[in-house]
Formats: structure tokens, C-alpha cells, sequence
């Protein structure tokens, strides 16, 4: 049996991956209906060797969608999801709209499931920065317990979307080419200033709130807290901006509850963890890196060490690739979730 799945945003930098997941997965799709804003209508796309044509997103194509793949920004989501959800669909968004609303379940398979079966119509598929830590920190969190967590990403360009990768690529060629240029979307396309990115590290991901964190900052720990049912569960975050075009890097300290807990029990319990594939051989030079995890759909984690004052504190490093288990493939992974459960109707 196949579904009819829609692809809301299809023309993205995670919609193109979106699409190319669904495809590896061989995901049992019956009709196909790929959709954009009014700008990427009428482009063509390829999927399974079949050409489409993107439609104009609007509330009367999801009839008879049963799956809907929302990848198309905030205000898109905000205005359609909920019209698909009406017409019997069930959304999985991508975006950071509905992620919050105590009615939504926001969800990485690998950590918590079962909140699909409680969806109303809209699943949120968290930020991508926060989908790789927790999925890193979800075994540890179980077997040892979990009190806090400290983490500073090095994020990678194409989470801000295709037109920074341009930017960063046009602008490292500029500099190279002693040329002048003008920065016009990094940090936040939104925002009143720009900065270089190329040969740069921006320490701003998303706007600035009031409490003086980034917004970025805040759906690391708002959403760590809720994917993880762990309300009381200390977060802070400090997200950074580096000249790397896919693959986000994450110096992540925590402290578990545990008092007896060594690097090889944290080790030998990541081994095995869903989604993590462990690179810790620090005498072989071996832990992650984006250039070497990108194109990949799993969680790579390495240089775990103890800290040196506290024994219930560990250091690690995480690498994943922030258009497919941040992105694309955790909203497919959810999509293949709600079949096996039998929530599809
Ligand atoms: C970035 N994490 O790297 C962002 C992109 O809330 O889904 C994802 C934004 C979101 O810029």
C-alpha cells in the first residue's frame, strides 16, 4: 500500500533532501504532489525517474493528502499546515511554528516515539541543532540520569537556507579574489545587520530575544526539555555561526546523576544507542567532523572525556548532518513511524 504524500516546500534546501530521502527509503508513496510558494511554482522535479511539476501551496491541494511534509518557513506553516491537518492529513512541519504548543507533539523518533500516537493532525520535527544532541544524549539521560547540559554549537551555513550557502561560496571567492562585497544575509536574512561569513565565526543564530539569548539558543533549550519529557532539566546554550556548508558541530558538557559512571560506560552505551554511530579513538586521531558526515543520515559522537574537576561531568562532541537527521530525515523517519504504528489513515 502507498500514501499520498505532499512535499510543502519542495524546491528548499530540505525539501530537495526531503525528497531525495523519501526516495532512498523507497517510502511506499502511491501520488505525489509536490508543492512552493507562488516564487518556485511551475519549476520541475524529478523524483523516481518521473518529472513533476511544483504547484502553488494552497489549502485545496491536500485534499486526499494523507502525509504532508512541511519544509516552506514559519508563516507558511502557520497558514497551511492547519488546513491540511482539516483536510485529514497528517502534517509533519518542519519549521519552528507549532514546535511549542502543548498540543503538538515534537518529536526524534529515537527519543520519543510513542508522543506521535497523542498527534491532533500537526507532529513539529524539532531544530536541528537540538535533534542531534538529544538523540546523543537520550541513552545517557536513561541509564544514568541527566541534571545539565552546556552547549556551544559551530553551525553550519545551509541551515539558514540555500541563499547563504551562495552567500558564503560568493563571498570566500570574493575575499580570495581580494574583491569587495557586501554581506546581505548571514547572520539573520531579517535582522538590521549583516556580517562576513566567509573565514568568520558569528556568534548570532536567529534574533536576539529579550533575555539576551538567540532564538536559536532558546529552541535548543525550550525543545530539549519538551522532546525529553525532563521539565526541571538545566539547558543553556550558545549557538555560533561558522563558514562550513553542511554539517553542525556541537561541544556539548553535561552532568549526569550518576556518581559511578566512566568514559567506557558512556562509550560502550553509545555503541549500541539508535542513530549514534560512536568515533572516539583519540589515539587514531579519530572523532567527527561535518566533511566527514555529511550525506549521512546518522549522529556522530567522539572526544568523550570526563571533566577533570567534577566526576559527574562529561565533555563530548557531536556531528550530524543538519539537512537529513536535523532536517529531511528525521520528518521522513517520523512519516515511517506513523505507518508502522498504524497511524495513517
Ligand atoms: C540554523 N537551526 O542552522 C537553524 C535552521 O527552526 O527549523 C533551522 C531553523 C528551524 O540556522
Amino acid at each position: 500500500k502507498g500514501y499520498h504524500v505532499a512535499v510543502v516546500g519542495a524546491t528548499g534546501a530540505v525539501g530537495q533532501q526531503m525528497l531525495h530521502t523519501l526516495e532512498e527509503r523507497n517510502f511506499p508513496i502511491e501520488k505525489l504532489t509536490l508543492l512552493s510558494s507562488e516564487r518556485s511554482a511551475g519549476k520541475k522535479i524529478t523524483f523516481k525517474g518521473q518529472e513533476y511539476t511544483v504547484e502553488k501551496a494552497e489549502p485545496a491541494k491536500f485534499d486526499g493528502v494523507q502525509i504532508a511534509l512541511f519544509s516552506a518557513g514559519g508563516s507558511v506553516s502557520k497558514e497551511l499546515a492547519p488546513e491540511a491537518a482539516k483536510r485529514g492529513a497528517i502534517v509533519v512541519d518542519n519549521t519552528s511554528a507549532f514546535r511549542m504548543d502543548p498540543n503538538v507533539p515534537l518529536v526524534v523518533p529515537e527519543v520519543n516515539e510513542s508522543d506521535l500516537k497523542s498527534h491532533n493532525g500537526i507532529i513539529a520535527n524539532p531544530n536541528c541543532s537540538t535533534i542531534q544532541m538529544v538523540v546523543a544524549l537520550e541513552p545517557i539521560r536513561q541509564s544514568f540520569g541527566l541534571s545539565k547540559i552546556i552547549v556551544s554549537t559551530y553551525q553550519a551555513v545551509s541551515g539558514a537556507g540555500a541563499a547563504a550557502i551562495e552567500e558564503l561560496e560568493s563571498q570566500s571567492q570574493a575575499l580570495l579574489n581580494k574583491e569587495d562585497f557586501t554581506p546581505g544575509i548571514l547572520p539573520v536574512k531579517g535582522d538590521k545587520k549583516h556580517y562576513q561569513i566567509a573565514f568568520n565565526a558569528i556568534p548570532q543564530i536567529d534574533k536576539f530575544e529579550d533575555n539576551g539569548f538567540t532564538f536559536e539558543e532558546l529552541k535548543m533549550i525550550n525543545e530539549t526539555k519538551k522532546i525529553m519529557h525532563a521539565p526541571s532539566l538545566q539547558v543553556a546554550a550558545t549557538c555560533v555561526r561558522l563558514p562550513v556548508v553542511t554539517g553542525h558541530s556541537e561541544s556539548v558538557y553535561i552532568e549526569i546523576e550518576d556518581e559511578n559512571v566512566t568514559v567506557q560506560d558512556i562509550k560502550a552505551l553509545l555503541e549500541n544507542a539508535p542513530g549514534v554511530v560512536l568515533q572516539d579513538k583519540p589515539e587514531e586521531q579519530l572523532y567527527p567532523m561535518p566533511a566527514s558526515c555529511v550525506g549521512l543520515n546518522d549522529v556522530f559522537v567522539g572526544r568523550i572525556r570526563q571533566d577533570l574537576d567534577n566526576k559527574k561531568g562529561f565533555h563530548l562532541w557531536v556531528v550530524s548532518d543538519n539537512l537529513l537527521k536535523g532536517a529531511a530525515w528525521n520528518s521522513v523517519q517520523i512519516a515511517e513511524s506513523l505507518v508502522s504504528l498504524g497511524l495513517v489513515k
